[in-house]
C-alpha cells in the first residue's frame, strides 16, 4: 500500500493531522467497502449561506439549480440533500450535505450522518465571515449581517457539529476524517494564508482553540484534521485567472478526499 502520508505532504498546504495521518491506513476500511460495494460517505455540515449546497454539486459536477436565487432572494437547503459522485471501482462518494438553517430537518439531519448512519468523514464548510446572510423564516428583505457576526455565528453553529463529531469518532475503533473546506476564496483571495490560519488546529484563534478541544476529545489518533481552502463558483467556458486558482484548490480538495478514503 501506498503511503498517504507521502503523497500528503506533496499535496497539502495545512496537513495538522500528525501521527493520526499515519493511523489513517483506510485499507481494511477500502475493503470492507468494496464488499458492500458502496462509496464511502461524507458528511458535508456547516452554517446557513456559507455554501454547501454550491461545493457539493460542484464536487459532483453538478450544475447548481439557480433557482436557488428566487426574485433575487437566495433561499437555503430546507432538507439534506444527496449528492454522489461517480467514479470507477468504487472511488466516487455519496454526499449528505446537512441544511445549515436551525430547523428541525437540520437536528434530524445531524442525527442521522452522525448517528444512524455514521460517515466516513466529514467535509465542514466555512467562509471566513462571508457567509450569505439569510433572512430568518417568516420575515422578508434581504438579511444583513457583518463579517464578525457571521464568523460568531460560525464559531457557534461548529460547536454543535464539533460535539457530534466527538461522539461518532470515540465510539468507532477506525479513525474519522474531517477537512475544513475554507470556501469563497474568490471574495478574500489575498487573505487566503491568514484564513487557513484562524481554521487550523494550534493556530490559537477562536477556531483554533476549538478544533484542538474536539482532538483533545475524540482521541487524537482517533481524528485527523485537514484545513485547505476553496472556492466553488466559476467554472465556465471563459475560465479567468482567478477560476484556474478555484478548478486548481478544487482538484487539492479532492486528491485530499481520495488518499482519506483510500482511493489513491
Ligand atoms: N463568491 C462565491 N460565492 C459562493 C461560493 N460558494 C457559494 N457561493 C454563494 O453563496 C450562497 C450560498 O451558497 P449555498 O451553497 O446555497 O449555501 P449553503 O451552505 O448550502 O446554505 P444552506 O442551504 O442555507 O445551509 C449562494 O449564493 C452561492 O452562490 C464561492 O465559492 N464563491
Ligand atoms: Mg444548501
Amino acid at each position: 500500500m501506498q503511503s498517504p502520508l507521502r503523497h500528503g505532504r506533496a499535496a497539502i498546504g495545512t496537513t495538522i493531522a500528525g501521527g493520526a495521518l499515519a493511523a489513517l491506513s483506510q485499507a481494511p476500511d477500502r475493503a470492507a467497502r468494496l464488499l458492500r460495494h458502496r462509496y464511502p460517505t461524507v458528511a458535508v455540515t456547516g452554517m446557513t449561506g456559507v455554501g454547501k449546497t454550491r461545493l457539493a454539486d460542484r464536487l459532483t459536477r453538478r450544475a447548481s439549480a439557480e433557482s436557488s436565487v428566487e426574485g433575487g432572494q437566495d433561499v437555503g437547503s430546507a432538507v439534506m440533500e444527496r449528492r454522489t459522485r461517480r467514479a470507477a471501482r468504487l472511488r466516487g462518494y455519496r454526499f449528505r450535505v446537512v441544511p445549515g438553517e436551525n430547523a428541525a430537518t437540520r437536528l434530524g439531519a445531524l442525527d442521522e450522518v452522525f448517528h444512524d448512519e455514521p460517515v466516513d468523514g466529514v467535509l465542514h464548510v466555512v467562509a471566513n465571515g462571508y457567509a450569505t446572510p439569510r433572512r430568518t423564516g417568516g420575515t422578508s428583505g434581504a438579511a444583513l449581517a457583518s463579517r464578525e457576526e457571521q464568523l460568531a455565528a460560525e464559531l457557534e453553529d461548529w460547536a454543535i457539529t464539533a460535539h457530534r463529531i466527538a461522539a461518532m469518532a470515540v465510539r468507532r475503533d477506525r479513525p474519522t476524517w474531517l477537512v475544513i473546506a475554507v470556501t469563497k476564496a474568490d471574495l478574500f483571495a489575498d487573505d487566503v494564508d491568514e484564513a487557513v490560519r484562524y481554521y487550523s488546529p494550534g493556530s490559537g484563534s477562536p477556531f483554533g482553540d476549538r478544533l484542538d478541544e474536539l482532538r483533545a476529545l475524540a482521541g487524537g489518533a482517533k481524528l485527523s484534521i485537514d484545513v485547505l481552502p476553496v472556492c466553488a463558483q466559476g467554472g465556465g467556458r471563459k475560465a479567468s485567472a482567478s477560476e484556474k486558482a478555484c478548478s486548481d484548490m478544487l482538484a487539492r480538495l479532492e486528491l485530499r478526499m481520495a488518499q482519506l478514503c483510500g482511493h489513491v
